[in-house]
């Protein structure tokens, strides 16, 4: 009892600490709060991490660059913007980690995500740093032109600070197959080098098999393996998957392979809900919809004749597991309550920190399975460092060999969550036992370090 209260008060006091140095800045201050909750307790009885200060320093990262990126639109009016790279932590690998370009970034949410990209990269047991980067140019209203000059004047200042053994950065939200090849061609054409400086390379430059669909795929193995453990299986599962971006678009195809029934997907302008389930041939009219026509979920509604909910998120239709992919804080505690409610076994979370803070109580309170974001879609950067490694060797694998080290990973991440997390019999903290698998690895690199 005593003990607990101890850890609680060092918590606070923690958290208050780090709230007077980083003011204004709530995800960032949100996802420390998820990892220190656990972290505190689990050094109590490890005095060496709390002399060298460990936790603290893990909560400051590396540097913080912010530079101004000009560019020129189609109507010849020069805009501009702002570029970020937060380098987290690079005791375990380079630095590595996405960049995202959406009109709302800004210095909280990167560093919210390359602080999470730490533990996440740790988890894959691959050498890989944290970092996170991007930009709030907005490409969904911009031609292809106007996106591949923001892309080479992005890069024109990112060049300076990457490199295949100092920084790889790679896609997310905003940030495919398009942007991927224009910041590499920049690259490229300044350094005149050829180097693995990015992953999520198209496949004629060195991309690697099975990297675009690594991050739903493994979103979905994640819950395979949870459900397993309750003598479950995907199979006649009724699903929501939230988004339709890269993520949501694998996590429904692994679904649909594996017999579940998808029913609704979303974008930022509401969701749709198709109770038939999405099949494959609805899913690859998404995929052009969303990758190449660049178009709206609604479109699909209209064109399929399901019902389109404007302004909405899906979590009130009823299901058995749930797979939020599309950005962070999309499910807060009344929708977890009414996912509970409905009888949702389990979350599985594609995205980067979707569920909030007491959606995340709800879910841990009904003993839902739920898996993290920095475990359940760390098959998306396991693969990217798989990327680098084919870069290093100048070889390109087979696709099989990929697939079944994507669910080797995944299903390794689940092992460390359940040898860290498990509460009782049939309870697993899932969020506890990545925390602390993903901590225990960077701290024992930095204690091996020294005071740096
Ligand atoms: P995409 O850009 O391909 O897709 C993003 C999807 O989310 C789109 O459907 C988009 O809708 C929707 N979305 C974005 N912002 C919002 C918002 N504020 N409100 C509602 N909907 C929104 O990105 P990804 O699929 O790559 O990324 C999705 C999530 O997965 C992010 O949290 C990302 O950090 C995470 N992730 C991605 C990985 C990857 O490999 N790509 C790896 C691990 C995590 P719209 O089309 O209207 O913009
Ligand atoms: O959040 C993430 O893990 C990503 N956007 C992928 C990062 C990567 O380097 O592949």
């Amino acid at each position: 009892m005593d003990i607990q209260v101890n850890a609680q008060e060092k918590i606070n006091s923690f958290m208050a600490g780090l709230k007077r140095r980083n003011p204004g800045e709530t995800e960032f201050q949100q996802a420390v709060q998820e990892v220190v909750t656990h972290i505190i307790p689990f050094i109590e009885d490890k005095p060496l991490y709390q002399e060298m200060q460990i936790l603290e320093r893990l909560c400051e990262p590396d540097r913080v660059v912010i530079f101004r990126v000009c560019w020129e639109d189609d109507k010849g009016r020069i805009r501009t913007q702002r570029g970020y790279r937060v380098q987290h932590n690079n005791s375990i690998g380079p630095y590595k980690g996405g960049l995202r370009f959406h009109h709302s970034v800004n210095q909280s949410i990167l560093k919210f995500l390359a602080f999470e990209q730490t533990f996440k990269n740790s988890l894959t047991g691959l050498p890989m740093g944290g970092a996170k980067g991007g930009s709030d140019f907005n490409p969904k209203d911009k031609s292809d032109n106007e996106v591949m000059r923001f892309c080479q004047s992005f890069m024109t200042e990112l060049t300076r600070h990457i490199g295949q053994n100092k920084d790889v950065p790679a896609g997310d939200i905003g940030v495919g197959a398009r942007e991927i090849g224009y910041l590499f061609g920049q690259h490229k054409r300044l350094s005149n080098e050829f180097t693995g400086i990015l992953t999520g390379k198209g496949m004629e430059y060195g991309g690697s098999p099975i990297r675009v669909e690594a991050t739903g795929y493994g979103a979905v193995y994640m819950m395979e393996e949870m459900l397993k453990l309750r003598n479950q299986q995907l199979e006649g599962k009724t699903c929501l998957i939230s988004g339709s971006g890269n993520v949501a678009q694998y996590a429904t195809e692994k679904c649909i392979q594996l017999g579940a029934k998808v029913v609704t997907m979303s974008d930022s302008s509401g969701f749709m809900h198709d109770p038939d389930g999405i099949d494959q041939e609805k899913l690859e009219y998404i995929v052009d919809l969303k990758t190449n026509r660049r178009g709206r979920i609604s479109d699909f509604a209209k064109e399929y004749g399901v019902e389109f909910y404007p302004d909405k998120r899906p979590w009130g239709i009823p299901c058995d597991l749930a797979f939020p992919c599309a950005t962070q804080n999309e499910l807060n505690a009344e929708q977890a309550t009414t996912l509970v409610k409905n009888g949702c076994m389990g979350v599985s979370e594609g995205a980067n920190m979707p569920t909030d803070l007491e959606g995340i109580r709800i879910f841990q309170q009904a003993n839902t399975l739920f898996a993290p974001s920095k475990a359940a879609n760390a098959g998306g950067v396991a693969v990217s460092g798989l990327e680098m490694s084919q870069n290093s060797a100048r070889i390109t694998w087979k696709e099989e060999e990929l697939q079944n080290l994507l669910q080797g990973i995944m299903q390794d991440i689940h092992e460390s969550c359940v040898e860290y997390g498990r509460e009782s019999k049939d309870r697993i903290n899932y969020l506890k036992g990545a925390n602390i698998a993903g901590f225990t690895k960077v701290a024992n690199a930095m204690l091996a370090y020294g005071v740096v």
